[in-house]
């Protein structure tokens, strides 16, 4: 299993996120990725590999430009402003967390200047703080994941993971939350697209996700697309995060129909129940007959998580990474949530080895 991963993430250190009516401190934190990275370097067969620079441009085929250029530039402009105000406040320890959203009813064909006003024009919650290196972090995880297909498409390893953060599925077309900003398994999938497509005319990419959350990100920038085949398996949202995407009626629209696979659960479900919606996922995925997989993984499913609602134990998780390689594809997996500190490691170290047997 090769291994990629960048420092970069340590820029995004969000200090707190609005949960059950408070500011608390944020979950989505850098410690993630360093108990990650000190489990696995005492995990066999992880070899880790430096994330090489590529071009990005495939970005904008998956995520709209002026949604690009408000990530890039919203974190500057309210630090300017700030500062044009007399606040002395160092950049570093600015946040931007909106408050006013644009839901149904409301005008969507004006962009607000006001930096709040546009935040919430792009948002979905009040938990996905932009700090002064969210955007890096974002970028960076999402070249990780670039790398990570560039190894299996030139067949140096048969299985490659992105060890990064912030995590990517509910970032959609010109949207963010959950703690996401750039859809790094969108991405990816689109970049494994484009490097197919030179050689033959037919590619098609599968991505499974088996984050706690419904992807509504993936979900919704490939719903009408028929080279993309989605499948996920999270808690329902009539009762989880993020409510109001990842119904099973939802199956894909256009050219894109059958090609969405929604899998929602039961808060409580243990493994053995898990399990058999994992089963009905791969068979999808079987059945579309990829050149590949994408895995957007999140050790949120374990019973210790503190923001969701399944029982996985840790152990089931090498059993989640076998029952997946009997699809036998070339697969690269990009870390998603997981928010225990305490099982995080040993979670993705077993479901790595599960996954290379
Ligand atoms: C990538 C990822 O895992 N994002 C998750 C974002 C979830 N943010 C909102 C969490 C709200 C949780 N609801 C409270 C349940 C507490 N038991
Ligand atoms: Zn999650």
């Amino acid at each position: 299993m090769w291994v990629f991963t960048s420092e970069v993430h340590q820029d995004h250190a969000p200090r707190t996120e609005f949960f059950r009516g408070t500011l608390v401190p944020c979950f989505e934190l850098p410690l993630r990725i360093d108990l990650i990275k000190a489990h696995l370097n005492l995990t066999e067969s992880m070899d880790f590999h430096a994330v090489e620079p590529l071009a990005l441009d495939v970005i904008s085929q998956i995520h709209d430009g002026r949604y690009l250029e408000f990530l890039q530039t919203i974190h500057p402009r309210w630090c300017k402003q700030l500062e044009a105000e007399g606040d002395p406040t160092d950049p570093k320890e600015v946040e931007i967390l909106p408050h006013t959203f644009l839901t149904r009813h409301l005008d969507r064909e004006v962009v607000p200047t006001s930096v709040y006003g546009e935040a919430g024009y792009y948002a979905m919650d009040t938990a996905s703080p932009i700090t002064v290196g969210a955007f890096a972090a974002a970028r960076a995880a999402t070249l990780g994941a670039m790398n990570a297909v560039e190894a299996v498409y030139q067949e140096k390893t048969r299985n490659a993971f992105s060890l990064s953060r912030p995590p990517g599925h509910h970032a959609a077309h010109d949207s963010y939350g959950g703690y996401c900003f750039l859809n790094h398994a969108a991405i990816a999938a689109q970049h494994w697209l484009n490097l197919l497509r030179q050689r033959s005319t037919e590619a098609r990419i599968a991505i499974l996700d088996v984050d706690f959350h419904h992807g509504n990100g993936t979900q919704q920038i490939f719903y009408q697309r028929p080279d993309v085949y989605f499948a996920s398996v999270h808690g329902d949202p009539r009762w989880a995060y993020p409510y109001f995407l990842g119904h099973d009626h939802q199956t894909g629209r256009g050219e894109g129909e059958g090609m969405n696979l929604n899998l929602p659960l039961p808060a409580g479900t243990p493994w053995n129940d898990y399990r058999e919606s994992l089963k009905k996922a791969l068979q999808g995925i079987h059945r579309f007959a990829p050149h590949g997989l994408i895995i957007s993984f999140g050790a949120d499913t374990h019973e210790e998580d503190p923001i969701s609602g399944f029982r996985l134990q840790t152990d089931d998780y090498a059993a989640m990474g076998n029952l997946i390689a009997s699809l036998r594809l070339p697969t690269v997996v990009v870390m998603e949530g997981g928010y225990s500190l305490g099982i995080l490691g040993s979670v993705v170290s077993r479901f790595l080895q599960g996954l290379v047997g």
